[in-house]
């Protein structure tokens, strides 16, 4: 059967240009640093994100995880907003890789705020683990894709770095976000230390992320990686892919944008769905259907007999993600089969 996939972003294929761009890719020993195309799309990669370098890692979560690394002593905290990816979803691999222990914050619209923030950073005792970093996210993703306004991120790093904490973005989804804003991904990433993004979402590479920061913090993260298992020899080949997303997809990333809003605007009028479409303001569509009596399990499970690919985010939460493979008709025919789940 042919799905109308909505489960993520991450589902996207490569396109045929990057297709081609990986068969003809430039290859050499990435663990002895000879690939030349690793090396050029780090270079591209650095630059767009203005800081000193990058390096490229096989996936977003090994990206957030060598920041966490670098930036804290073992039994140092993590602040991150309780929703977050790197709470939720990284199967606490800042107390298995950094011996760093996550302290999670509840904040309004899962959006962090300073004052949580301060709430939360441990006074200087010898009876506290002490704050090492705070990480983060934006777009924010079990939050909705909502995104962090400019002004709020701002004033969480310049705060942090007053309160002598390092400052990460899990920046999944930057290029999202940086849309909305109309801010440069430059001037979004200059806030932090470091910047992970992902190649392999919207931006339709197949595999791998990106984390940016200073020459000397990227020097000491290619080792993790490597420990991590991450050296990835003639990954060229999956690094012309990157370029592509890099040079070629991050424009289309607005229509995705307009796909989401027509399935708000469409879930809306649907009875027993409920959703604020004003909270829909990328390509990630969280809606709430608890008032049907069912859960998001099994209307999952009926929109997938009708063709439709989505997954349950919580037991009356379902979330839809647009992307490039699938167009407003695609939205369509989706929310027809919503109307028809939900009987
Ligand atoms: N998100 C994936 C799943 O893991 C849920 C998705 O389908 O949305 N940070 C954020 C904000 C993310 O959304 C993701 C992936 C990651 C980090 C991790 O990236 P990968 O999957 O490449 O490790």
């Amino acid at each position: 059967m042919n799905y109308i996939d909505l489960r993520s972003d991450t589902v996207t294929k490569p396109t045929d240009e990057m297709r081609e761009a990986m068969a003809r890719a430039d290859v050499g020993d990435d663990v002895y640093g000879e690939d030349p195309t690793a090396i050029r799309l780090q270079e591209l990669a650095a630059e767009i994100m203005g800081k000193e370098a990058a390096l490229f890692v096989p996936s977003g979560t090994m990206g957030n995880q060598l920041a966490v690394r670098l930036h804290t002593e073992p039994g140092q905290e993590v602040i991150v907003e309780v929703r977050s990816h790197m709470f939720n979803l990284e199967m606490a691999g800042m107390a298995v890789i950094s011996g760093a222990l996550a302290h999670p914050i509840h904040c309004e619209g899962g959006m962090m705020d300073w004052d949580s923030i301060a709430a939360a950073i441990r006074p200087r005792s010898s009876y506290y683990a002490q704050t090492g970093l705070v990480a983060v996210e934006n777009t924010q993703n079990l939050a909705g894709g909502t995104v962090m306004p400019f002004e709020r991120m701002q004033e969480i790093a310049e705060r942090g770095h007053e309160r002598g904490l390092a400052v990460h973005l899990d920046g999944a989804r930057l290029f999202n976000a940086a849309i909305v804003l109309k801010r440069d991904v430059a001037e979004i990433a200059s806030l932090f230390d470091s910047v992970m993004f992902c190649l392999s979402k919207g931006l339709g590479a197949p595999v791998g992320s990106i984390v940016a920061g200073t020459r000397e913090f990227i020097d000491r993260a290619v080792p993790v990686r490597r420990m991590l298992g991450g050296g990835m020899r003639q990954v060229g080949v999956l690094a012309a892919a990157g370029l592509v997303a890099l040079e070629k997809m991050t424009a289309r990333l607005e229509e995705d944008h307009a796909t989401a809003q027509l399935l708000a605007k469409g879930l809306v009028q649907i009875q027993g769905v409920n959703i604020d479409p004003e909270r829909v303001q990328t390509n990630i569509v969280v809606f709430d259907i608890g008032d049907t009596g069912q859960t998001a399990g099994e209307i999952s499970a009926k929109l997938k007999q009708r063709g439709v690919l989505a997954n349950g985010i919580s037991d009356r939460e379902i979330r839809m993600v647009t992307h490039k493979d699938v167009s407003a008709k695609d939205c369509k025919v989706a929310l027809g089969a919503i109307r028809e789940a939900l009987g």
